[in-house]
């Protein structure tokens, strides 16, 4: 059985609660596909008054993380294992996508490093970190919420997470858009359910929802029908 095992450092690990207690996150830990150890930075500090950040050298706006709690909150997870990737997440780092998730899918740990304030000391990107994952070109306040984009969207992908067959034919996986969806009633405010999926007719409705989805990448999101197979 394939499990997946994240080690998050970060100085807000309470804001994992969520993903971890609900949902199919939640099932899957129950179940023991996937496993997520929070790492608190600051039960690795080693000043008096518990700080994990200081001024910038050079001066200037904002707080730096220190390296120093992080490379021991590294090495208290992955001890003397130097294989395992370490993700930084970052708005300079590369954008994730789909592909990325099914690579990062293929390990069976990840450590995910969540920055806050200015950022990180550059030494710790050099020392330990191996890939640097943006979500979207937006700016947060931590790293938090990226890492639960990439734990929730590597999870899924292991098997025994979702229901067979679920991750096949859905956005992206073929670089298109999914197909409109309906369910009971067949009529809503006047608006009826196509009649193709309501004739039972398999064939048609196959080729009924790769035409919707190449229309509907066509219309939404044009650009994506270059980028078909890169997935
Ligand atoms: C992102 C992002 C981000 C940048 C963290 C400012 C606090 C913040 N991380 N994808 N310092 N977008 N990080 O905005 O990954």
């Amino acid at each position: 059985m394939k499990k997946i095992r994240f080690d998050v450092l970060t100085l807000f690990p309470n804001m994992f609660n969520n993903i971890i207690n609900e949902s199919i996150i939640g099932r899957a830990i129950d179940e023991g596909l996937v496993e997520i150890n929070l790492v608190n930075i600051r039960d690795f500090t080693q000043d008096k008054h518990n700080r994990v950040d200081d001024y910038p050298y050079g001066g200037g706006a904002g707080m730096v993380m220190q390296a120093q709690p992080i490379y021991d909150a590294y090495k208290s997870v992955a001890k003397e294992d130097t294989t395992i990737p370490v993700i930084y997440l970052s708005p300079q780092g590369k954008q994730f996508t789909q592909g990325i998730a099914k690579d990062l899918a293929l390990n069976d740990r990840l450590i995910l490093l969540c920055g806050h304030y200015e950022g990180i000391d550059e030494r710790i990107l050099e020392e330990i970190v191996t890939d640097e994952i943006s979500i979207g070109d937006y700016v947060l306040t931590g790293g938090e919420l990226p890492a639960m984009v990439v734990i929730d969207t590597v999870s899924r992908l292991i098997p025994g997470v979702l229901a067979e067959d679920s991750t096949k034919e859905e956005s992206f996986s073929d670089g298109l858009l999914e197909y409109p969806q309906y369910t009971r009633p067949e009529e809503f405010m006047g608006r009826k359910v196509p009649e193709v999926l309501l004739s039972g007719h398999h064939a048609n409705i196959k080729k009924w929802r790769e035409e919707e989805s190449y229309k509907r990448t066509l219309k939404k999101r044009p650009e994506l029908l270059n980028k078909r197979g890169e997935n």
